[in-house]
């Protein structure tokens, strides 16, 4: 039987329904390796004084999880350098705070190599390996460099950049030829694809083939978009658990019946949490009379922490929230409830559930995972509005959202009077279609797809491409 074998940067074992939530990428591998037989490897998210290669092997819940630890000078060069102040920022259109420091780069060779030489000899003939995101994109040159034939994928989580911008990263020849080493190459989006396939054409004189593919380096890979989903029916119950009806009662009686509106993002920079404060405290400059009726919410616990520019917004963040409060809070009412923490699942569950307006506006997002959560979980009587930002991967297929410019202030504060005025009716009719989307389009049908094309990839390998 044919093995599916994951590997992401970090390992992180998957939990029951209700369980802790732990960021949308772990949410959706172990949904999709719960069904394979087959393992998840990667970084165990601990450092020792010399990497030694050592795996540990568990099960959780019915998947198999293989890990790794990291040297101290891996995580600050790989995944705090080259991974979080190189990638990320570039990738989501912040060159500003890209930095091209040559021992990101080298770090970040070092660990692919590590984690191939770890891996190769867990994979079997027949097995399907498909690796994740952007701090994996060399990992399948490491492998075949070991001798691996098997078909590998590689799936891109956050944007693929203009090709413009995909340029200014030193070195950036070398990481999309490193590309061509997969079978098959998946984006989140058409927009994505595209951005990919003008960088191949262009800077690589590679060509379009028929089938959806593209050769270049010598090498033909597949390529496509797919766009990943939430468990949508699975979320929708969640708000039917006691957890979540206690945090949904717990929020209806700290709003006193106020309109609240919510957000819920990892504290990151792409997410435009300064833009969305912003536009919050505009609503409420424009709109006097409805000022006290309500309340604004933002979950953002805190992430990557040791980069300092995720230092710096937590900081504009704890000072734009005060400022607000400072301004327009009663001796019974504060506009902004700004919380750092995490919470389970099934309590975000309840509080989406509670919200009348869902505000997801990133400046750049590969999909947004919280958009689609907020529509499975409304109540399908009396659903809240969904304000999407057009430039979240998640646009394209919510469509009914309110679509918004995260960089205006006054769209946002537009869009907000907009969905807190809007009827029963028109927002009944907007939520069926997000809900139907967000069904059909889940995370099982996003492995499926993924899957099927990888095992059709390479049918027929060529002399010229035996593997
Ligand atoms: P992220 O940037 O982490 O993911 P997102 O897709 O929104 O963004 O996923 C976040 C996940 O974390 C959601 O499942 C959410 O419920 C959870 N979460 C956020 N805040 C939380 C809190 N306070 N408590 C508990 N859970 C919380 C990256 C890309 C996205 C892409 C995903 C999946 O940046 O664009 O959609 O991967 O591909």
């Amino acid at each position: 039987m044919t093995r599916l074998i994951v590997v992401s940067n970090r390992v992180t074992a998957p939990t029951g329904a209700g369980g802790e939530s732990v960021g949308g990428l772990a949410m959706a591998l172990a949904a999709a390796l719960r069904e394979y037989s087959g393992l998840w490897f990667g970084w165990s998210g601990r450092t020792t004084p010399e990497f030694t290669g050592q795996l540990t092997v568990q099960r959780a819940e019915g998947v198999t999880l293989a890990t790794v630890d990291l040297e101290e000078a891996d995580l600050q060069e790989y995944y705090n350098g080259y991974a979080n102040k190189t990638l990320w920022p570039l990738f989501h259109y912040r060159q500003d705070l890209t930095a091209y420091d040559r021992s990101f780069g080298e770090g970040y060779g070092r660990v692919n190599r590590r984690f191939a030489e770890t891996l190769a000899p867990l994979i079997e003939a027949d097995d399907l390996v498909w690796i994740h995101d952007y701090h994996l994109i060399p990992l399948a040159r490491e492998l075949r460099a070991l001798g691996v034939k098997n078909r590998i994928g590689f799936f891109l989580h956050i944007p693929w950049p203009a090709h413009q911008l995909m340029v200014t990263l030193p070195g950036h020849k070398d990481l999309v030829q490193a590309l061509f080493d997969y079978d098959l190459i998946g984006f989140q989006t058409q927009e994505h694809v595209q951005a990919f396939e003008e960088y191949v054409l262009s800077e690589a004189g590679g060509t379009r083939l028929e089938d959806g593919g593209m050769r270049a380096y010598g090498r033909t890979a597949r390529i496509g978009a797919f766009p990943i989903g939430v468990d949508a029916e699975d979320f929708a119950q969640l708000t039917r658990s006691e957890a979540a009806r206690r945090t949904f009662d717990v929020m209806k009686a700290h709003t006193a019946f106020r309109k609240l509106i919510v957000g819920v993002d990892r504290l990151d920079y792409s997410k435009g949490l300064e833009e969305r404060f912003a536009g919050f405290e505009r609503f409420m400059a424009d709109n006097p009379d409805l000022r006290r009726e309500v309340l604004m919410l933002q979950i953002a616990p805190l992430s990557r922490d040791q980069v300092e520019a995720y230092q710096e917004i937590r900081a504009r963040l704890d000072a734009l929230s005060g400022r607000i409060n400072g301004e327009y809070a009663d001796i019974d009412w504060t506009p902004v409830r700004y919380v750092n923490k995490t919470y389970r699942r099934d309590q975000l569950a309840g509080l989406y559930r509670a919200a009348q307006v869902g505000l997801v506006t990133p400046k750049r997002d590969g999909m947004n995972l919280v958009a689609k959560e907020f529509v499975a979980a409304q109540d399908p009587e009396d659903p809240g509005v969904l304000i999407l930002s057009r430039f979240a991967g998640a646009a394209d297929q919510l469509r009914q959202a309110l679509i918004v410019n995260p960089n205006s202030p006054e769209d946002i504060a537009e869009a907000l009077k907009r969905a807190l005025s809007m009827d029963r009716d028109e927002r009944i009719a907007r939520w069926k279609v997000l809900y139907d989307n967000i069904v059909t389009e889940d995370v099982t049908a996003w492995r499926d797809a993924f899957v099927a094309a990888l095992s059709g990839a390479r049918e027929t390998p060529t002399p010229e491409d035996p593997y």
